[in-house]
């Protein structure tokens, strides 16, 4: 018997909205079996405004209904399917040495044999650069000593924009368009200065490929191949590429970021991780593909990384039917969130939840409704497989070659500015093996 009722009055107060909360894994199941056909998350209302005052296309992100789920079908199979993983591989590695060769280079420079640094801007460098390639096929040149000054705008453009978002959730951002709030108009720069960048990017695979049409056999990346799929509108293409290409930035550079720091508090576990990457560089010989399915600690370390320092605060969805939680009846419609930072941190969900312990996801443990990180389901994070695959081989390379060491044993916390950040600097010892 259900005992108590949770009602939505949905009273339109400004700077509120209701909703219900949960942390277990066992609600979590319950909360995704009610999601319906065309899942839906809390609208980001800053992102939708900038859209609608610049006339621009929403992408998949920002889709509902219909018209999200006939476009996430055709980027699903470019852009998550398991079969592209392969075409993703060999882009991603080059990235992943270049930034090896990058840091080599930058150690020489301090004639001490060593560097310490708070590598946050490099990383930046390196995601962009990484998702760059995948999409459109091309190096931005962004590890080389002088890069394109557009390029380190497109960055800071992207920081800006999740920062200037933040008020904007409890502040309607029609009214502070009106009252010409300065939040709204470094937002809408920000915003103007990606879709600027992205669109030098997409014009430029556009022209190249009305001159050039027939392909090659090198795999093209995801813009030219959706290009010549033919079966999404161009407008409907940028929209989609331009925020693949805004996602790619500051989600996998902090991800890293909070996996060294972790790895240089750990000596112990980062010898072990490098033990196993020797052990699959050899048995998997030259298969870069291969070596990715031999090296569960890397991809234990990264779960571990995001249920400790996730990127996303929480998950969202508006439910499509009745659903009873905690022994409570909430009706269809509700938005309910799942607090992924509650849950990682949670005992009674991971035992010792403040230890980092790669191995608990490669053995022991449930995983029912635990790794939660990426979100769930057809509305899951569009660029997984390549932020997966993109981390994972980051840490090969960077482990293969270096020792990451920490001077203190600060504890650094996160702070939200829309995703989580470090609330300061990380700075780390870096020394060749
Ligand atoms: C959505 C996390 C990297 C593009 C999401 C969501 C989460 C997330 C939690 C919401 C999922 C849901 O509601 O179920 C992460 C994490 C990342 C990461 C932890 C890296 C550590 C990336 C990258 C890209 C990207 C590299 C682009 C290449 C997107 C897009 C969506 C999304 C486009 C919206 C998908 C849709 O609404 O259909 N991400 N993300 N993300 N992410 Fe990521
Ligand atoms: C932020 O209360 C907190 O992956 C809010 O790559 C609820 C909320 C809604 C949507 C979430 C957002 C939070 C955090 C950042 C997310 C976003 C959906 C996608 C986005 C999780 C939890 C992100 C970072 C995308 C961003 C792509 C964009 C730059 C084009």
């Amino acid at each position: 018997m259900i005992s108590k009722s949770f009602k939505s009055y949905n009273p339109k107060i400004v700077g509120s909205y209701d909703s219900v909360n949960i942390i277990k894994p066992e609600d979590a199941a319950v909360l995704f079996k009610a999601e319906g056909h065309y899942p839906k998350r809390l609208r980001v209302e800053a992102w939708t405004s900038y859209r609608d005052y610049r006339n621009r296309k929403y992408g998949v992100l920002l889709k509902d209904g219909e018209d999200w789920k006939s476009n996430r079908i055709v980027l699903n199979k470019e852009v998550i399917s398991p079969k592209v993983q392969g075409n993703f591989v060999p882009l991603l590695d080059e990235v992943g040495q270049d930034f090896v060769a990058r840091v080599q280079k930058k150690i020489e420079r301090t004639g001490q044999n060593e560097w310490t640094t708070d590598l946050s801007h490099e990383l930046f460098k390196f995601a962009l650069e990484s998702v760059s390639h995948v999409l459109y096929g091309k190096r931005l040149g962004l590890l080389l000593d002088y890069i394109d000054p557009e390029a380190q705008h497109f960055i800071d453009c992207i920081t800006l924009m999740f920062k200037t978002t933040t008020p904007m959730l409890y502040l309607p951002p029609a009214l502070l368009r009106h009252t010409r709030a300065k939040v709204w108009k470094d937002h809408v720069e920000a915003w103007d200065g990606i879709f600027n960048q992205a669109d030098r990017c997409i014009q430029s695979i556009y022209r190249q490929l009305s001159k050039n049409p027939d392909a090659g056999e090198k795999y093209p990346g995801v813009l030219a191949s959706l290009l010549m799929l033919d079966k999404l509108s161009i407008e409907d293409i940028k929209a989609s590429v331009t925020e693949l290409m805004a996602g790619g930035v500051d989600t996998t550079s902090v991800s890293l970021l909070w996996t060294l720091y972790e790895l240089a508090r750990h000596p112990d576990l980062q010898e072990e991780i490098r033990a196993e990457i020797s052990a699959a560089r050899i048995a998997s010989k030259g298969d870069v593909v291969q070596m990715l399915k031999m090296v569960p600690l890397i991809k234990g370390a990264l779960k571990e990384t995001l249920r400790l320092h996730p990127v996303a605060v929480s998950l969202q969805r508006y439910i499509t039917e009745d659903i009873v939680l905690q022994n409570y009846h909430i009706p269809a419609g509700t938005l309910v969130q799942l607090g992924l930072y509650a849950m990682g941190r949670d005992h009674r969900i991971f035992p010792h939840p403040e230890q980092y312990r790669p191995s608990r996801w490669v053995r022991s443990q449930s995983h029912y409704f635990r790794n939660l990180s990426f979100g769930f389901g057809p509305r899951q994070c569009l660029g997984r497989r390549i932020a997966e695959t993109e981390m994972q081989l980051f840490l090969i390379h960077m482990l293969e070659n270096f020792r990451f060491e920490k001077q203190r044993q600060v504890e650094v916390r996160s702070t939200f500015e829309l995703i989580l950040l470090p609330e300061k600097p990380i700075m780390l010892t870096i020394k060749p093996l």
